[in-house]
């Protein structure tokens, strides 16, 4: 096979490439190693930045976004039992925020994908990205039992933080910088109404909780455990109960119980790969960096560097034009440092340290009250949540 643009990864950044590539007339081919189904269902990101909103509008991805997404304007703050709320509207110039999951977006990607676009392969796992400096690298996968090549002018890894593309850098030609914190959070998927309208952020002595939903009526908690918890060990009645504690306020306010229909632990980690382009490989979303979901800035920062690799291919496609591309990695990594920041300053300050002390507690007590206190704090909060300008 043979392709200008190969695409390892279907997951919203390699869908979302295919989309905006195949809209401007250059083709491309995805592989992706799972089935349809499986990677339908994977439950992960809910929380979108207006640009990335606008991105899947600008690929016509967006018609049941826009019907079904719930728009917030802002997130409340629960600690020391009390409430607060941050108004993104009033604190960065009208911005909001919108609840769609990104299981609602692979489906709508793939759904288009299938109707009109490029191939899309299932069940094809990329084995290696041989000469990325060369004119034309090749892709070497397994489909149906066969090991096959697909010959492209650029390869696009788009195959999260446990692909292969990355792997194509050799030593010497690249670094990473990683973090690893010491504690998971317990994801659990349950089928009864938000018991709020905002996304409820809760910081306290038992350890972090989030409140956040999928739908009127399925609601998204996280609650922070140990690393190397089983999810086998938390029966419903313990998560319910923990929930209740860790959201506990003064006020008068009740959380809704309902069926949990899943439940997952997922580690917390920061990771960046510098830089994010190899001579005709050029990485994107979580194969190039990744960052703990506090900021809920995973899933938006991988459309933010969609959005300029589509610019830069397109580019070069139409007129010859590289230097989009020659400064793809430096455009992205600018804004990947700045949400790996926030997402760094939101976990530090909301998470129960394992082993902190009354010094630690303290200062992330001081740090909340200050946002609650000034507004130039609550407005930084709030231009970080709500995303910091696109690179493009
Ligand atoms: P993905 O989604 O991991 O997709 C990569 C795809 O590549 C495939 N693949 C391969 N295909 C072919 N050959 C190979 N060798 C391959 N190896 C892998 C995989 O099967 C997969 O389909 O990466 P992508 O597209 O970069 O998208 C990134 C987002 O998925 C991720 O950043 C977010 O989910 C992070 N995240 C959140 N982001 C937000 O912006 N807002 C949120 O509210 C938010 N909440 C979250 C999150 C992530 C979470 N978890 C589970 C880590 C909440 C959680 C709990
Ligand atoms: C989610 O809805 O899954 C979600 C929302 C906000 C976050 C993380 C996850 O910070």
């Amino acid at each position: 096979m043979r392709t200008t643009v190969g695409i390892i990864g279907g997951g919203p950044a390699g869908l979302l490439l295919a989309r905006l590539l195949h809209r401007a007339g250059v083709d491309c081919v995805v592989l992706e190693r799972r089935t349809r189904e499986y990677v339908e269902r994977r439950q992960r990101a809910g929380m979108l930045e207006q640009g990335t909103v606008n991105a899947l509008r600008e690929a016509g991805a967006a018609e049941r976004l826009d019907a079904e997404g719930l728009v917030h304007q802002g997130i409340e703050l629960r600690f020391d039992r009390e409430r607060h709320h941050i108004d993104f509207p009033g604190l960065t110039g009208g911005r909001t925020v919108t609840i769609y999951a990104q299981t609602e977006i692979v489906k709508d990607l793939v759904a288009l994908q299938l109707a009109d676009g490029p191939p899309l392969l299932f069940e094809a796992a990329a084995l290696a990205v041989e000469g990325p400096r060369s004119e034309a690298p090749v892709v070497r996968f397994l489909h149906q039992g066969r090991e096959r090549t697909l010959t492209c002018d650029w390869v696009a890894g788009c195959d999260g933080f446990h692909g292969v593309s990355r792997r194509a850098f050799p030593a010497g030609t690249c670094r990473s910088y990683a973090h690893e914190y010491p504690y998971s959070w317990l994801g659990v998927m349950a089928e009864v109404p938000p018991s709020c309208e905002e996304l409820i952020y809760a910081r306290g002595d038992r350890g972090f909780a989030l409140h956040s939903m999928r739908s009127p009526s399925v609601s998204r908690f996280y609650l922070q455990v140990p690393n190397g918890t089983d999810p086998g060990d938390w029966a419903d009645s313990r998560v319910w109960d923990e929930l209740d504690a860790r959201f506990a306020i003064d006020a008068d306010w009740t959380l809704r119980r309902g069926p949990i229909t899943a439940k997952s632990v997922t580690a917390m980690r920061s990771h960046v790969h510098e830089p994010m382009r190899h001579g005709r490989l050029l990485l994107a979303g979580d194969a190039a960096h990744i960052v703990p979901p506090t900021g809920a800035k995973g899933l938006n920062l991988a459309v933010s560097d969609i959005r300029v690799l589509a610019r830069a291919l397109t580019a070069l496609h139409r007129t010859g034009e590289s230097q989009l591309l020659d400064t793809y990695s430096e455009l992205c990594l600018q804004r990947v440092w700045q949400a790996t920041r926030f997402s760094d300053d939101m976990t530090r300050m909301l998470h129960a340290q394992p082993n902190g002390d009354a010094f630690d507690h303290r200062m992330q007590l001081a740090r909340l009250r200050r946002v609650i206190a000034s507004r130039h704090a609550a407005a930084e909060l709030a231009a970080n949540y709500a995303g910091l300008p696109l690179p493009v």
